[in-house]
This record gives C-alpha cells, sequence and structure tokens, in this order.
C-alpha cells in the first residue's frame, strides 16, 4: 500500500494523440521554450481553468472576439453586422482587416458578462464561411 500523496505532489497520465498532432505540439513546444509536455501540459490545463473561472464569475470583463472568414461568402458580413447592431450595448469597438482577396479579419472588443460575450461571438463563429474564432477574456477579477 503506497502512502497517500499530497495534492501537490506530481501524478502521471497516459495520454494518446495522432502521430500528427504530437508533431505539430512538440513544433510549438520548441518555439515557446518548454522542455518537456508535461510542463507545456500543465500551464495549458491551468490557463484553460483560469479562462473558465473568469467565464463563471458573473463580473463585466472585456472580451476580445477575433475571427476570419471569407469575403464572398453570402450575406456573410450583412449578418455579423446584423449581430453586431443586435449587441451594440455590449460592442465597444470593432476594426475589420482585408487580409486578401477572399479574406476577412475581424476583431470586436467587448465589454460584458463573459457568458454573454461568449453567446454572441459563438452566433458569429457559427456562421457558415467564419473559419476560425478566437476569444480572449480580459479581467481584473
Ligand atoms: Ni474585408
Amino acid at each position: 500500500m503506497g502512502r497517500k500523496k499530497s495534492k501537490e505532489e506530481l501524478y502521471r497520465f497516459g495520454v494518446s494523440m495522432e502521430e500528427s498532432l504530437i508533431e505539430k505540439f512538440d513544433n510549438y513546444l520548441m518555439k515557446r521554450g518548454y522542455y518537456n509536455r508535461s510542463e507545456a501540459i500543465r500551464d495549458l490545463v491551468r490557463d484553460l481553468l483560469a479562462k473558465e473561472k473568469v467565464e463563471l464569475k458573473n463580473a463585466t470583463v472585456y472580451g476580445i472576439v477575433s475571427f476570419i472568414y471569407e469575403h464572398h461568402q453570402r450575406e456573410l458580413e450583412e449578418k455579423i453586422t446584423e449581430y453586431q447592431h443586435e449587441n451594440y450595448k455590449s460592442i465597444i469597438s470593432t476594426t475589420h482587416i482585408h487580409i486578401d482577396h477572399e479574406n476577412c479579419l475581424e476583431v470586436i472588443i467587448m465589454k460584458d458578462k463573459a457568458q454573454k460575450i461568449k453567446s454572441i461571438a459563438d452566433s458569429i463563429f457559427a456562421l457558415k464561411g467564419v473559419k476560425s474564432g478566437q476569444i480572449s477574456f480580459v479581467s481584473l477579477v
């Protein structure tokens, strides 16, 4: 019978991943200066939990929502603008960048409850032609 480990001691667990994903992950680690995967996974989990904490709190936070979308997708720009007008009270600023002939990047800065920001962002991310979306929260809480 092993002695009971304290909560700060390190536990090992196995993670299964596709080789292609591991290669990408290792490249990411090299660029970021990580010495090993465990250290990187610990940081990712900490970030994830911190983000979750901000999302669960009922405080007002700043949210930076960014996404790339296809410029030629029918009615997409109209829909994105419509969502923003519907939620004008939560939106502080919008920046639009024409990446090239086909792609646009839009960055929306919002101030509201994290859940509200997330639901506005998710509605936009779900639109056809929106390729990748990210939210980051900034908060003093
Ligand atoms: Ni554009």
